[in-house]
């Protein structure tokens, strides 16, 4: 049966809008619920435990909108937290590693992978488990690249500084044999002319927004589950922290109006 449900999206912060907008692409009839947890990102430095807890406080935020479909958009949420979301909800659950690992196996020639992300994504080894189990023989090198996040965040993406952070983040990987190297971060397709420069033309970048997109056309089609009303859909923003930061960035990046509710976190009190 065709839903009218709305697919749920949740990041860290803003990195998110890049698979929101690939899905407002490919699948206009869908309604998107967007949550950005602007007033505790990043989550690349965080443990693994403030992450699941932050992850889940969130799930259970969107789940009173019952949506059809959850979608993890940032890849250290996904890479530590998508087994207990999992557990957690009966609905499908989809996160931005298993499709970059797939569109990585599929444009590897030499079956040797480069991953980099988030000091929490590379810690986890969730990329070379995604990577591992649909092809056991590949090989993978990674490489944590902190110093990304806030150099997309400041909005700079060319120039004299961007070139020498990847120079130094990538030097290692560049003496590698990797043929394929995963933007396993929602910040890094920003930076993709310097890494593509630096790294040379034989090495091919994958950025997961796009694929995860697909897989969720896959998903709901086969489910019977795609929209299919005429009339364009409403999306929702909710974030964290500050909400007239979140619509300047979300709206320029989008090219739309988008209405914004601010979320505060009930914090326990005694009296
Ligand atoms: N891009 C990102 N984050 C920002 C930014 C940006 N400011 C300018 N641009 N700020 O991420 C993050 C700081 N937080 C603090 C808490 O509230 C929310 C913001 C890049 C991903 C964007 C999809 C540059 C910029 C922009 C619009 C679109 C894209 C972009 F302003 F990179
Ligand atoms: N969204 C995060 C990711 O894709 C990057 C920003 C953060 O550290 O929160 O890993």
């Amino acid at each position: 049966m065709p839903s009218s449900q709305a697919i749920a999206i949740l990041d860290s912060g803003v990195g998110g809008l890049t698979v929101a907008k690939e899905v407002m692409r490919q699948l206009p009839q869908e309604q998107i619920i967007y949550f950005g947890d602007t007033a505790r990102t990043p989550y690349g430095p965080r443990s693994a435990n403030e992450i699941v807890k932050f992850t889940m406080e969130i799930v259970d935020y969107l789940l009173q909108f019952q949506p059809k479909l959850l979608v993890i958009a940032c890849n250290t949420a996904t890479a530590v937290a998508i087994d207990h979301i999992r557990a957690m909800v009966s609905i499908p659950v989809i996160g931005v590693i298993t499709p970059g690992a797939r569109a990585a196996i599929k444009s590897t020639r030499n079956g040797i992978i480069g991953v980099i992300g988030t000091a929490g994504t590379i810690r986890s080894e969730a990329y070379d488990q995604a990577l591992k189990r649909i092809s056991p023989s590949i090989q993978v090198y990674s490489k944590a690249c902190p110093s990304f996040v806030p150099l997309v965040e400041r909005g700079v993406f060319y120039g004299e500084e961007t070139d020498l952070a990847v120079s130094e983040a990538l030097a290692g990987l560049k003496e590698t044999p990797i043929d394929c190297l995963i933007l396993g971060c929602t910040h890094y397709p920003f930076l993709s002319e310097s890494i593509h420069s630096f790294m040379g033309p034989d090495v091919t970048l994958i950025s997961s927004a796009d694929e995860t997109a697909r897989e969720i056309s896959t998903v709901l089609y086969h489910r019977g589950q795609l929209a299919e009303s005429q009339e364009l859909p409403i999306h929702r923003f909710f974030c964290s922290g500050d909400p007239v930061m979140f619509q300047r960035i979300a709206q320029m990046w989008l090219n739309e109006h988008i209405t914004v509710t601010p979320v505060v976190w009930q914090v326990p009190r005694f009296i």
